[in-house]
């Protein structure tokens, strides 16, 4: 049996729909090297203003898209490749407006197409692994969805493959599904930490799972009729990129946020990209392990760029460490959708309790 506590399991679901409501107001608002001032962050989301405000924040396509992931996997209490992708469509149709990738529209297009006869569903990969001219997307859309895989999941590969899975059914490209798997992979290990987390430690361990992870990659096959078939292709990595984030971390900059900010933004970047987004979300995390979850995520909102996205998937981490009890709770309140985000976490927790 798992022995987490409930709390956490909340924290993570919880800590992903409110990053996303309290980063979407800033969403590629500001691309100033520096991030976005202090002030102009809490000038919206200051917990104690917020209080007294009958406001509500509403979610965007990430907490639209873990929805269903989460939803699928409930239901269907395994991966459901099909199901999933029914899932993805009908809430895109249902709600066309809550800001999804340029690109990613196209794929539920063509599955809407497919659910007219079921026989197309066959090769459902076929829609991502055309994009792109075949390469896939490599946008951040599929890490930030995936978060509630690692409290599905009870084993180190299983987590990987579920994250794997549940990716490429809309990004393809081997940086869209590692990403994914490293944003699962640092939720799993904070929901796990038993005592303080120390980051070094944290980040040689998650290096050593991903070199192993990137070492198997590839894009995936155009119209391959397997979910398993991959060709290698080298360059980026997110092991490089976890390097680095242990030199920033080795750096300890957390005196001056100007100067961090600036240099994080340079080496790291905080765009669109899951090649950028889901390192600058751990380093987040892991650079304010001091301050707690509401300096995190203001910290994870003020590098700008894709704001929503990275204070999604920084949220996941810092809540699935923190727990619920350290969300305030004036942004559980205006925060679209938390208390059904809630809800899942406690269907997540009860699972592993039979
Ligand atoms: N789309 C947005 N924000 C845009 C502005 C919204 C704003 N609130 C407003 O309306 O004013 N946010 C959401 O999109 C991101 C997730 O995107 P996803 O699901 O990965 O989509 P997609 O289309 O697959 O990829 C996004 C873009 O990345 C570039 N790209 C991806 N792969 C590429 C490749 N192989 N080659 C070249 N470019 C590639 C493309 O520009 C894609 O359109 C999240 O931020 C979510 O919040
Ligand atoms: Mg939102
Ligand atoms: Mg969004
Ligand atoms: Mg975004």
């Amino acid at each position: 049996m798992l022995k987490i506590a409930r709390d956490r399991f909340q924290g993570c679901l919880v800590g992903s729909v409110i990053g996303d409501c309290l980063g979407a107001p800033f969403e590629m608002q500001n691309w100033n090297e520096n991030g976005i001032p202090r002030q102009k962050i809490l000038s919206v989301i200051n917990p104690k203003e917020l209080a007294d405000k009958y406001i509500q924040l509403k979610y965007t396509d990430d907490t639209a898209m873990a929805k269903s992931v989460c939803s699928s996997l409930l239901q269907c209490k395994e991966f459901d490749a099909v199901d999933l992708a029914k899932r993805f469509t009908e809430e895109y149709f249902k709600e066309p407006d809550r800001g999804y990738g340029s690109n990613i529209v196209f794929i539920f297009e063509q599955w809407k197409n497919a659910m007219k006869t079921e026989l197309n569903f066959k090769n459902v990969l076929y829609p991502s692994t055309s994009q792109f001219d075949g390469k896939g997307s490599y946008g951040n859309g599929a890490a930030m969805r995936v978060s509630c895989i690692a409290l599905f999941t009870l084993s180190l590969e299983d987590c990987i493959d579920l994250a794997k899975k549940a990716s490429i059914l809309t990004h393809s490209n081997k940086n869209g599904y590692n990403g994914a798997i490293l944003q699962a992979l640092s939720v799993r290990k904070a929901i796990r930490a038993t005592c303080d987390i120390d980051p070094i430690v944290f980040v040689d361990e998650l290096i050593d799972e991903m070199k192993h992870v990137e070492s198997f990659s590839g894009e995936v096959k155009r119209n391959t009729e397997s979910l398993y078939d991959w060709t290698r292709s080298q360059s980026f990595s997110f092991t490089h990129q976890l390097e680095i984030i242990k030199k920033l971390l080795i750096a300890n900059n957390t005196e001056s946020k100007e100067n961090d900010v600036k240099l994080v933004n340079s080496v790291l970047g905080r765009d669109i990209s899951a090649q950028q987004a889901v390192p600058a979300a751990l380093y987040s995390f892991l650079r304010n392990l001091k301050f707690g979850f509401e300096e995190t995520l203001y910290y994870a909102i003020s590098l700008g760029g894709d704001t929503d996205t990275i204070a999604a998937m920084c949220g996941a981490i810092a809540g699935s460490y923190y727990g619920l009890k350290s969300i305030p709770h004036s942004w559980f309140d205006v925060c679209e959708f938390s208390r059904e985000m809630q809800q899942f976490a406690d269907d997540f927790f009860e699972l592993h309790k039979s």
